[in-house]
């Protein structure tokens, strides 16, 4: 198995972390996203949207976008709890891979895009919509030490690295104490592989 993959990315981060919690096998390759080697025809024939994380599980099994990952490696490798099969079971998980995919890319991850990367979108408008998930995210934990189950699942591993990284967007996240709470229980779990840091936006409390 082979993750095409960038240290800077959350994305990538996400399938990175939940191959090391599982414990398979898988040949890390990076892919300059700096050099463009993304938008090389050779990377665009595994990828046509141009992006990381990309997973090949050989026999021509590839998958790309980092949910899909997620659900792929789950059902194929994983203990059952990763990914409930059960109907109310699985729609809770996809809620919050949704919520990944949307207000998370949209929110802490652009904003980090803005500081890290130099991307220009409109800097308050995406730490505001940080804030307005965070503050979500961290009623939902009021009650519950996992987002989707009474137990880890997909779902955490999706949300968790750009809300741990908001910091570098320059989003508070340290004022979400249920939020800070299950960053800890996440990074405590067997296997936990963290994601790489840079020393910009606000400084880590941890
Ligand atoms: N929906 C995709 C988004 C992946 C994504 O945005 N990857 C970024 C790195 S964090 C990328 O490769 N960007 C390069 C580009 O879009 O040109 C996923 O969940 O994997």
């Amino acid at each position: 198995m082979k993750l095409y993959f960038h240290p800077l990315s959350g994305h990538a981060h996400r399938a990175r972390l939940f191959i090391s919690l599982i414990g398979v096998d898988a040949d890390i390759v990076e892919v300059d996203l700096a050099k463009g080697e993304h938008k090389t025809p050779a990377f665009l024939a595994i990828n046509p949207f141009g992006q990381v994380p990309v997973l090949d599980d050989g026999h021509g099994v590839i998958i790309a976008d980092s949910t899909a990952i997620l659900v792929y490696l789950a059902k194929k490798y994983a203990e059952k709890s990763w990914l409930p099969e059960d109907a109310a079971g699985a729609a809770a998980v996809q809620r919050w891979l949704s919520v990944a995919s949307g207000q998370i890319a949209y929110g802490p991850c652009a904003a980090r895009l803005v500081t890290v990367f130099g991307a220009k979108f409109d800097a308050d408008e995406v730490i505001a919509r940080a804030h307005a998930i965070l503050t979500l995210i961290d009623a939902e934990l009021a009650s519950r030490q996992w987002i989707a189950a009474n137990h880890p699942t997909i779902a955490d591993v999706a949300l968790y690295s750009y809300i741990a990284r908001a910091p570098e967007g320059n989003v508070d996240r340290f004022r979400y104490h249920n939020v800070t709470a299950w960053l800890a229980r996440i990074e405590a779990l067997p296997g936990f592989f963290p994601f790489q840091k840079t020393p910009i936006g606000i400084a880590d409390a941890a």
